[in-house]
């Protein structure tokens, strides 16, 4: 093979890259991993914002790769930060000698694939092309940021910065009048911060967050202790579970427990701080009842937290269920808001008119600031693909056939796209799990498949388009017997203008998820089309 010609070229450095790399590589393929930021680590590396972090704890939100790198790397705390998670991607890189096979600063712009060939062409923002048999899209889900329609905002003439891509060399806010926009996690990580060091901070907000304690403290020798000598078994059962963790489920309903029991149930987790609160009843995420009442119990403790009742009223999210947008974890969030230097500006009241030159004109005031922060998100899901100009099976655009929405088998494969393969998108678990591990499981499949195809002689893969079909009314009928799709969330598109409302993610669980993709190739590619050379 000449030196652009790869077996399978990997789009992206985060953790489904680089887990993609790893296997690949040890299967003995011919693989190039393409990354348009000038380092590994994807959204890690982009969302450089004051107190980014992740909110899945960080013993769990690794991969599972080797025993040596679970072994020599040490979690300091509960959540880590992005730093930390920084320092962790690239131990792993470097640990596992994954350099030689990465290529930074170079952006796949155009994919294209040759029927008679059965080759994908990439053409990169370097004005390099590659060709490869099989594309693994380890794109991310929150890696195309989006700057919102305002009406001239491009007029203003201080600084203004996106949080998911926030300068490599900070930004000194000190004495600076700020205005922040949005309300999602970013937003409640970092607003506590800016505040520190701005003189005012207006936060500008359209919904209100579910914010819950994280709870973020340094870990103890024996929590890691444990954690390393217990990690093959605890990654077993997460690999069995709903979610990719072995954060442990109520099994029992809201309506078969008193009323005491519940309330110790939501106390006791509330008080854990994190995620879990989701599993305080079984039926949480699907009877409107029972999570009415794990969200009035956050309501109430959001409230206690504010001073100001108004602010404190401004801040409740009262029109949509608990967990249907992405809860956001809190490390002196709410606190932050009885600070004289902070005002909350309810955007449902008096919304945005307009930037100006000078700052932020709503219908009933001006917000005069010297830098806005736009903590405003991401097109999520089907962004990070679509911002690429994909070509299928006879030209066929990517951006055409999801005008809709997106369409997947198994959340992998797309019609008329032979041997493209996506990992955490659309269609599959995702980000309603602990990410990483999903990851590895879908990686674990997308590569067995590979080596199907090389030990069978397939020269392409492609998703038959009534087994799309049947697992998108799938996914539909799995989020459609949850309360997901009543939420207005980044899983819905419903943050983007235009976009197509349509839950994205499959709501079944990664073990049921798992075996649906097993079952499928233990029966000779059920759904697939393998055409043999
Ligand atoms: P999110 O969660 O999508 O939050 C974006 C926020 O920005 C959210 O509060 C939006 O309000 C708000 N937003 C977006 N556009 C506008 C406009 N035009 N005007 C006012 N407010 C706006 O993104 P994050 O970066 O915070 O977090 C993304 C994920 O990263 C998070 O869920 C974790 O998984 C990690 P809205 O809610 O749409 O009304």
């Amino acid at each position: 093979m000449a030196d652009n010609e790869f077996d399978v070229i990997v789009v992206g450095a985060g953790f489904s890259g680089l887990c993609s790399l790893y296997k690949l590589r040890q299967k003995g393929f011919k693989v190039r991993l393409i990354e348009a930021a000038p380092s590994v680590g994807g959204v890690w590396f982009w969302n450089r914002y004051p107190g980014a972090a992740c909110d899945v704890e960080s013993i769990e939100y690794n991969l599972n790769l080797s025993d040596d790198l679970t072994r020599e790397w040490t979690w300091t705390r509960r959540y880590a930060d992005r730093d930390e998670l920084m320092r962790y991607m690239n131990f792993v890189v470097e640990k596992l000698a994954l350099a030689p096979d990465i290529q930074l600063n170079t952006r796949v712009e155009a994919m294209n694939f040759d029927d008679g060939e059965a080759r994908w062409t990439l053409k990169t923002s370097t004005g390099e092309s590659f060709t490869a048999k099989s594309c693994i899209m380890a794109t991310g889900c929150l890696s195309a940021s989006v700057l919102p329609r305002i009406e001239g905002r491009e007029s203003f003439k201080g600084d203004w910065y996106h949080t998911a891509d926030w300068p490599l060399e900070g930004v000194d806010l000190t004495g600076k009048r700020v205005g922040l926009i949005g309300t999602g996690s970013s937003g409640v990580q970092s607003i506590p911060i800016i505040a520190e060091q701005a003189s005012q901070l207006y936060v500008f907000q359209r919904t209100p967050a579910y914010v819950l304690p994280a709870r973020n403290r340094a870990l103890s020798d024996q929590e890691i202790e444990e954690a390393k000598r217990d990690y093959r078994q605890k990654r077993a059962r997460a690999y069995e579970s709903y979610g990719g963790t072995v954060a442990e489920f109520n099994e029992r309903p809201a309506s078969m427990m008193t009323a005491e029991e519940r309330e110790a149930e939501v106390n006791n987790r509330y008080d854990q701080g994190g995620f879990s609160y989701l599993m305080s009843f079984a039926d949480l995420l699907t009877n409107k009842d029972s999570n009415e009442i794990a969200a009035e119990f956050v309501r109430n403790k959001m409230r206690s937290l504010v001073n100001d009742p108004e602010t404190a009223e401004s801040l409740m999210p009262k029109d949509y269920p608990i967990g249907t947008k992405r809860l956001c974890l809190d490390t002196n969030y709410l606190e932050t808001y009885n600070r004289p230097n902070v005002k909350l500006v309810d955007l449902r009241k008096t919304p945005i008119v307009q930037i100006d030159d000078a700052g932020i004109v709503c219908s009933n005031d001006r917000y005069d600031v010297d830098v806005i922060v736009f903590a405003t998100g991401f097109d999520a899901l089907t962004g990070p693909l679509l911002r690429i100009d994909i070509r299928g099976t006879n030209g066929v655009s990517l951006r055409d056939e999801w005008q809709a929405g997106p369409l997947t088998y198994l959340g992998t494969c797309v019609a008329g796209f032979p041997n493209m393969f996506i990992i955490a998108g659309p269609g599959s678990p995702s980000v309603l799990t602990n990410v990483p591990v999903a990851v590895e499981q879908q990686t674990d499949w997308v590569i067995k498949t590979l080596e199907y195809m090389r030990a069978n002689g397939v020269k392409s893969v492609d998703a038959q388009p009534n087994a799309v079909a049947e697992w998108m009314a799938h996914v539909h009928d799995v989020a459609h017997h949850t309360l997901f799709p009543e939420g207005n969330s980044w899983y819905m598109g419903a943050n983007i203008e235009g976009k197509t409302r349509v839950f994205m993610l499959y709501a079944g669980g990664l073990a049921p998820f798992t075996q649906r993709c097993e079952a499928a190739s233990a029966d000779g590619y059920r759904g697939f089309n393998l055409v043999t050379a």
